[in-house]
């Protein structure tokens, strides 16, 4: 009979190929010392590891229990209903030890050096005596599920440092499912003690915006000479970034980067700042040697001292907190809107009519709202 490998209990239900480890068969016979395996074990094998309490998983967190931290994101991402309702008590009691840390985002092109960069940041901070960690937004590893795996290794000396923990992107749902995960990661991993959130995501557009509404400073990590072609995209979420960090000045590239630093800091002045009462400017730095990393974690402690002392830090955290209750809410509204079953009953036909001429849009939104507020 064909042997069908099986899955160790530790990988996590909504896993894909990204864990690679797997039960294999044993030998017949059994190896030195070990049961055989052609015969049923003197007693059942372990249970299942035992779903954690509610208690435990706060307590767990709050003491420090980098397992339990592991596993109550696990239950945090879930798609469960039964977890869910466990995950949001969870978070309930964590949320007083919440809000501590300072959150940064970090967005760029692929290829730019997020992750070397992070890396790099990462381990500067440790030896600082901070703790840190890295969590994951990316909408797209749904479909390619390829940067969790390059991530993990382009990062090994940070996930080897204790005092660091790196989160790769819950990899399944809708970007609104994503950010609903990655918000409530970000919450636990503060109530977990980090000091510092070092948010990545990549540069396709919606996810960053996504990011800007989860964390305190964003940075935009750039190239020098990328193309003209690319500005268009650049000037939207350069209005987003507090910093525009220019990867990559080593080597024959250093002076290149020092003039588009320059180019970019005078673009800069005429766009909107995307945090008031803080002007946002170009730096470069070298991920790979290190230098210029020192230099951009000074801006980050001095734009949350000045937006700390003029108020502005709390007031855009107050905002991000009720903005995404509403975008909740609107998530809501329109799942059930959508899947209501009256509504779905006359949709086809009202379409048809609005695209024939037959029914003004006007006329065809009234005939689906009062079909779905009619119950
Ligand atoms: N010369 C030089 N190369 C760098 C620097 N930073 C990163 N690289 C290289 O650029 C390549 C891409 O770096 P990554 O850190 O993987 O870039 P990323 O933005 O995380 O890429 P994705 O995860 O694919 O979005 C790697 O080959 C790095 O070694 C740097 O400061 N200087
Ligand atoms: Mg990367």
């Amino acid at each position: 009979m064909a042997y069908k490998p099986k899955r160790p209990d530790w990988v996590p239900p909504s896993a894909g190929s990204e864990y690679t480890t797997q039960i294999v068969e044993g030998v017949e016979g059994g190896h030195d010392g070990l049961r055989d395996q052609t015969k049923p074990a003197a007693r059942p094998p372990g249970p299942r590891r035992r779903r954690l309490t509610i208690d435990e998983y706060v307590q767990g967190v709050l003491a420090g229990d980098r397992n339990v931290l592991a596993q109550a994101i696990t239950l945090v991402e879930s798609n469960a209903p039964a977890h869910f309702e466990m995950a949001q008590e969870v978070l309930r009691q964590l949320l007083p030890h919440t809000g501590k840390s300072i959150r940064v985002g970090i967005t760029g092109v692929p290829g730019v050096g997020k992750s070397t960069f992070i890396e790099a940041l990462g381990l500067h901070l440790c030896e600082q005596g901070r703790r840190v960690a890295v969590l994951a937004v990316d909408p797209s590893s749904t479909v390619t599920r390829g940067s969790i795996l390059g991530d993990k290794t382009r990062m090994e000396r940070l996930a080897q440092d204790i005092r660091a923990f790196i989160r790769p992107s819950p990899s399944s749902g809708t970007l609104g499912g994503v950010t609903r995960k990655s918000r409530e990661t970000l919450l636990v991993c503060e109530a977990f003690g980090f000091d510092v959130l070092l948010i990545e995501t990549v540069g396709v557009g919606q996810s960053e915006t996504t990011v800007r509404s989860m964390v305190d400073f964003f940075l935009l990590l750039m190239l020098s000479g990328a193309g003209d072609e690319l500005q268009g995209i650049k000037k939207g979420i350069m209005e987003l970034a507090d910093g525009l960090l220019i990867n990559k000045a080593d080597g024959d590239n250093k002076i290149r980067a020092l003039g588009a630093k320059a180019e970019y800091n005078r673009a800069l002045h005429y766009l909107a700042p995307s945090t008031e009462g803080w002007q946002t400017r170009a730096y470069t730095c070298s991920a790979a040697n290190g230098e210029g990393v020192h230099e951009i974690w000074q801006v980050i402690e001095l734009f949350q001292a000045q937006t700390q002392a003029s108020g502005v830090f709390e007031k855009r955290r107050r905002r991000q907190i009720l903005d995404w209750v509403y975008t909740m809410v609107e998530e809501h509204l329109r799942k059930s809107f959508f899947e209501h079953a009256g509504v779905k009953h006359i949709r086809e036909e009202v379409e048809h009519a609005v695209v024939e001429g037959h029914m003004p849009p006007t006329v065809a939104v009234q005939t689906l709202l009062k079909k779905y507020e009619d119950g």
